[in-house]
């Protein structure tokens, strides 16, 4: 065999990378048809729908292992749920079908539909839990950051490896009371705090997208969310540590039950993710990251990004949909 040939697994992984992007597109156009409708449920479950049965037409033998719950509380896309054509290739699967119910919900910018994929057994089994996040984009030298040091020092120390005064870097941090202290250290470096009201996985994402003009991100966010960052911060590059906020019994019971026996690991985004992965996200309502679907009088427009940390190559798919309402089908 030539050492260029494909192995069998490596082309049915080329393949997904395509194949993801219908995942997401669909959920998306789903959540979009009730963008601005005030219903953060119905269009967080036409996500899923969608989503779930596109998952299920894939050749994949695939473990829902970041999904919308445990068992009992979500019917559908739960933790541990199998997806796809039985047989297939084994995978794990972090899915965030409407990404920022609420920006949905109100017709505000960045929600997404997206999903992370990646070898059985290589993506952290987060519980629906919170996670204290930091991250940064490529290219700067390892221990830039750390997760337990102040906020103002992670400033400056990132502002001197990017060669610049802290009062040129911007952190992004989701717009909650509990950053009230991180977001005052941050300004007195001098450093601009750009608020989210929702939507950390695109915060995290806009590091390493040098247009968004985002340095840094701070603070506590949904672990589901982390984990689908840490993907594709795998691919494109970038530094990020977390660690799980289990503060009750009830969650420490929940962690060990997934096997994570250590609660106040420090986690690198290889602990995370750790193989190859493919991550890909549509937007809904259109953000910094992506434009949100377009519902136009003879096709529908979606907007997606996929990676593939292989090769790290990240596509941009825009699709005009023509006769989706044909094609769909359960
Ligand atoms: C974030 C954000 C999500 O949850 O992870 C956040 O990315 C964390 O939870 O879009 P709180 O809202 O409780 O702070 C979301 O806002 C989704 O609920």
């Amino acid at each position: 065999m030539s050492s260029f040939a494909v192995q069998p697994s490596q082309m049915l992984e080329r393949i997904l990378t395509l194949e993801i992007v219908r995942v997401t597109e669909r959920a998306a156009v789903s959540a979009a048809r009730l963008r601005g409708q005030g219903k953060d449920k119905a269009s967080d479950q036409a996500a899923v729908d969608a989503m779930r049965r596109e998952l299920n037409k894939l050749p994949i033998d695939g473990t829902v292992v970041i999904g919308e719950g445990e068992m009992d509380e979500a019917p559908m896309l739960f933790i541990g749920e199998k997806v796809g054509q039985k047989g297939g290739f084994q995978v794990d699967i972090a899915v965030d079908p409407l990404e920022g119910t609420v920006l949905c919900a109100k017709n505000m910018p960045g929600s997404i539909a997206t999903l992370a994929m990646a070898e059985a057994g290589t993506l952290l089994h987060a519980p629906d839990c919170y996670m204290d996040k930091i991250a940064i984009g490529p290219g700067y030298p390892k221990g830039t950051i750390d997760l337990d040091a102040p906020a103002d020092e992670n400033i400056v120390n990132l502002a001197k490896a990017k060669g610049v005064k802290p009062n040129e870097i911007t952190a992004i941090l989701l717009d909650r009371p509990r950053h009230a202290k991180i977001i005052e250290a941050v300004r007195k470096t001098g450093a601009a705090v750009t608020l989210i009201s929702d939507g950390d996985v695109a915060g995290v994402i806009h590091t390493a997208e040098p247009r968004t003009g985002i340095d840094i991100y701070l603070g506590i966010g949904g672990a589901p969310e982390g984990v689908l960052a840490a993907a594709a911060l795998r691919c494109i590059g970038g530094q990020m540590q977390t660690r799980l906020v289990i503060d009750t019994d009830e969650l420490r019971a929940r962690i060990a039950k997934m096997g994570i026996k250590d609660a106040k690991k420090k986690y690198e985004i290889d602990d995370m993710v750790k193989g190859d992965c493919l991550f890909a996200a549509t937007g809904v309502t259109t953000g910094a990251m992506l434009d949100g679907v377009k519902f136009g009088k003879d096709a529908i427009e979606t907007d997606t990004v996929v990676m593939r940390s292989v090769t790290g190559t990240v596509r941009r798919v825009r699709a005009e949909h023509r006769q989706l309402d044909k094609f769909h089908l359960d």
